[in-house]
């Protein structure tokens, strides 16, 4: 377990001004590269296990013993303006939206959590096989990754498991899955200790693309080698795509490029 409690030091300013729209055909390329549209503000102790937008504000889940939580946060400011603590022997994990109800997972204790989306009451618990890492949701199932290369597809009330896929980058298993993201159609992944995202086919669980965030946070300005990418959020409206990292003190918007 590693806590946050000391600031690294500020990484270089690398914004960019940005006049175009959303890289418009970025389902085209396998491979893509980035550009900082915009930095917003990040709680540097938050140690990020789960991200996404909901009526814009961001929703978080934290994990840490005795530091995890489940967090309302202005998207502009990044004032927290509500937030549940998790029991200290709990480890938060992935979060998603379905219904008018969050679900957050917990790393090795085997329990889900649902929340109603507007108060953050606790409306009742869940229980899976395994750890749990990453959540998102197509809109019917909650897709839950555990750190191997298999997704499982739960049913949101029974949490049965409906199906799973295990994904694949040219044939071979790309294990360590943590942070998701359903996005158009696909399913985004963080890999645990990598600057790389994976566009996942939720069909057959295929890689379909990969981006290339290296550098978007320096490794100089963290102080602890487990401070990785780790926190994709999409806004399905204005089409933009934000990532941030475990006690990152940013979360960046940004623009897919095609790598040359
Ligand atoms: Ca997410």
């Amino acid at each position: 377990m590693v806590a946050c409690e000391e600031k690294p030091p500020s990484p270089s300013d690398h914004a960019v001004v940005v006049t175009e729209s959303y890289f418009p055909d970025w389902k085209a390329h396998q491979r893509s590269g980035y550009e900082v549209v915009r930095e917003l503000p990040h709680d540097d102790t938050a140690y990020t296990q789960g991200l996404l937008l909901s009526n814009g504000n961001w929703i978080e889940s934290t994990g840490g013993h005795g530091m995890s939580s489940i967090r309302r946060v202005e998207k502009e400011t990044g004032k927290i303006l509500l937030k549940k603590a998790l029991k200290k022997n709990l480890f938060g994990e992935g979060i998603a939206e379905l219904d008018g109800k969050f679900y957050q997972l917990t790393w090795e204790s085997r329990n889900g959590f649902i929340y109603d989306a507007e108060s953050l009451q606790q409306l009742g618990t869940f229980n899976y096989n395994g750890e749990g890492w990453g959540l998102t949701t197509d809109g019917k199932a909650l897709i839950v990754s555990d750190g191997s290369d298999r997704l499982r597809f739960l049913h949101p009330k029974t949490f049965r498991v409906l199906r799973e896929v295990f994904v694949k980058r040219g044939g071979k298993p790309v294990d360590r899955l943590n942070e998701l993201e359903f996005i158009e159609g696909e399913i985004f992944a963080n890999v645990w200790h990598t600057e790389e995202i994976v566009r996942i086919n939720p069909v057959d669980g295929n890689v379909v693309g990969v981006i290339d965030l290296t550098g978007i946070y320096p490794d100089a300005g963290r102080l602890n080698p487990e401070f990785v990418l780790n926190g994709i959020a999409y806004d399905t409206e204005a089409k933009k795509l934000y990532v941030t990292g475990k006690c990152w003190p940013k979360i960046y918007e940004i623009r897919l490029l095609k790598l040359k």
